[in-house]
């Protein structure tokens, strides 16, 4: 690692979404338990969103997640970090299924500083790819910003608790606008299931191990 790259962390925003219990734990604890995972790299989290409930993405196709964020420094390489978050999906029990099928944990990596990658024309097709192509294909290597990123309540949300004024390095716009030019309603339909918006010490859960939210039952193994 040169010296610059261990003087400088870059701020990672991470977004967390799960919908399929595993072995009686919940999505809400699955995400509560990525969160406190994160909480014991050096620095720690330096900022967590509450936890939402989301329907999915697309319409009918899981149950409900539950989708989160968080945010903090990194001082290695955007792959590296990507191989740290595979690791701990694979921990939850994370079996890459159907594109965009119910899944136990997955991890995004939503930015990493202002980063562009591989390379802003890249980055650009991904993000314009026609919705019947984003239904089947998934990148073999890392994009940054996340290409989907701008289109997604489930992320922009719990994203406007920890980094409202984050600016896309394409783009330029702001969290905040991007959630305005989402379609009418979508910002809504995410509804927080947690009030608390402090990180938690590294191994205390975030949600009462096992439980739900009250009167469902989609969230249940
Ligand atoms: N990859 C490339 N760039 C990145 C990046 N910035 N972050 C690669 C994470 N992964 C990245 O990812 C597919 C491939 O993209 C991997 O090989 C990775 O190295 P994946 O996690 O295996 O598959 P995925 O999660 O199905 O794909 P993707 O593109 O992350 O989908 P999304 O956009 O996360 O959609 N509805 C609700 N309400 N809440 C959700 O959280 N999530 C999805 C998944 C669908 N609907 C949802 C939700
Ligand atoms: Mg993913």
């Amino acid at each position: 690692m040169t010296l610059e790259r261990e003087l400088t962390a870059r701020k990672a925003l991470v977004a967390i979404g799960s919908n399929l219990a595993v072995g009686g734990t919940s999505p809400p604890d699955l995400v509560g338990n990525a969160i406190n995972r994160l909480s014991l790299l050096p620095g720690g989290v330096t900022a967590r969103s509450r936890i939402y409930r989301t329907p999915a993405i697309p319409e009918n196709s899981g149950p409900d997640y539950a989708n989160a964020a968080v945010q903090f420094g990194w001082w290695d390489t955007a792959e590296s970090l990507l191989a740290l978050l595979h690791g701990i999906e694979a921990d939850a029990g994370r079996r890459r299924g159907a594109r965009w099928g119910p899944r136990t944990l997955d991890l995004d990596l939503i930015a990493l500083g202002d980063m562009v990658a591989p390379d802003e024309d890249t980055w650009r097709e991904w993000r314009n790819l026609p919705p019947e192509e984003l239904a089947i294909q998934a990148p073999d290597r890392l994009v940054l910003p996340h290409p989907r990123l701008q289109d997604r309540a489930f992320v922009l949300v719990p994203l406007a608790d920890i980094a409202p004024d984050w600016r896309h390095p394409v783009t330029g716009l702001s969290v905040l606008r991007m959630l305005e030019l989402l379609p009418p309603g979508q910002a809504s339909d995410a509804r927080p299931v947690d009030s608390n918006s402090l990180p938690k010490a590294p191994g205390g859960t975030i949600w009462p191990a096992g439980s739900t939210a009250p009167g469902d039952d989609t969230w249940h193994a």
